[in-house]
């Protein structure tokens, strides 16, 4: 794993960068391996330091020596002290050290510049690690794939269990129990339930609201293994057969998504892969209700760039994960979604999810 922590002194090297503090927990379990809730990195060309406190010491110590790093107990002020850690790596005055700019919180950013003033600068950075963390390796994509398959299982097990009287909430609860059942270690953010008009809700909350007979539900949930999440959206039909305009607009989104899976592959952008599916849905008249990006990357984190939307024009890769969900939402009707994970491929993509999509399971 010390190849990572090669990998990414190579781009500071590239970005001309001293050093790098990471005080993003993604970032930081990425190139540390450390998996505890609270330290930071302080990374030089010559040097690798977590700095955590006294509750993670052994945990860290053992989880960051395949990874190169030595692990350092800090004070009570942790950002003092990454201040003097860095103090000592930056002889000359002049050195240029990276922080992330959309996670070093100003207070903290405020400590460094106090400290550091005169011994370096301090430089905003955007997306560096990230760019290391796209391509996923084979250890990541196992663990993605049973993350996948746990959510899959989850699901084929809550089918039965989707019945009108039922509260979105205690659906959402099912949904998560058998998730960590089957060995997930949490659920990979807060599980969307949306049932009847709510389904019209993209990011619908559940709440005490019963499910009726003939009910939209959308369900949008996943599994995290091994740190790597799933993410996962089926919309059903409770206790009814569906009518005929569910059905018309679930055979468009399914349409949409099946031409996405289709035609997305290497040296394709992300704003290609999403017009794809934006297309069919905007040739049926529904382009104003599709109002969110086709999908995105994930892994440790369940939003990762880069996206399959309007304006990402990233170049698709090979070992990238993406989601792929189009979705129609109309307002006081209800909603329907279809979300997959696939993986990029030399010759296109491997669709990770199992789910069958059927509008009446
Ligand atoms: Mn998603």
């Amino acid at each position: 794993m010390k190849e990572r922590l090669a990998e990414f002194r190579q781009l500071l090297a590239a970005e001309n960068l001293e050093g790098f503090i990471v005080a993003s927990p993604a970032n930081r379990r990425y190139l540390s391996g450390f998996t505890g809730s609270s330290g930071v990195l302080v990374i030089s060309r010559e040097e690798a330091v977590l700095l955590t406190d006294f509750r993670y010491l052994d945990q860290a110590t053992e989880q960051t020596q395949a990874y190169g790093f030595q692990v350092k107990k800090h004070p009570p002020e942790l950002w003092e002290t990454v201040a003097e850690e860095i103090k000592g790596k930056c002889a000359g005055g002049r050195s240029r050290w990276g922080f992330e700019s959309d996670h070093l919180v100003e207070k903290h950013y405020r400590t460094l510049k106090e400290q550091l003033d005169g011994c370096c600068f301090l430089t905003p950075t955007e997306g560096l690690v990230n760019r290391l963390r796209r391509k996923k390796t084979g250890v990541e994509l196992d663990a993605i794939r049973k993350a996948v398959e746990i959510t899959d299982r989850a699901w084929a097990r809550l089918l039965p269990e989707l019945k009108p009287g039922r509260t979105e909430k205690e659906i959402a609860a099912l949904f998560e129990f058998f998730q960590r059942e089957l060995g997930a270690e949490g659920t990979a953010f807060p599980t969307i339930v949306a049932s009847g008009p709510r389904s019209a809700l993209p990011h619908g909350e559940p709440t005490d609201r019963q499910i009726e007979a003939g009910d939209l539900l959308t369900l949008d949930g996943g599994a995290i293994y091994n740190g790597y999440r799933s993410d996962f959206t089926r919309t059903v039909v409770v206790g009814a057969e569906p009518t005929a305009q569910q059905q018309a607009l679930y055979d468009l989104v399914l349409k949409a998504q099946q031409a996405a899976l289709a035609g997305m592959k290497p040296g394709m952008t992300g704003k290609e892969v999403d017009a794809l599916a934006r297309e069919v849905i905007a040739a049926a008249g529904y382009g104003d209700h599709f109002g969110h990006g086709l999908g995105h990357s994930l892994g440790l984190e369940i939003h990762e760039a880069p996206r399959l939307a309007l304006t990402d024009e990233t170049v698709l890769e090979p070992g990238v994960v993406y989601t792929v969900e189009p979705g129609v939402y109309l307002t006081g009707w209800g909603g329907i979604r279809i979300e997959d994970v696939v993986v990029v491929t030399a010759g296109g993509i491997e669709n990770l999810t199992g789910s069958p999509k059927r509008l009446k399971p």
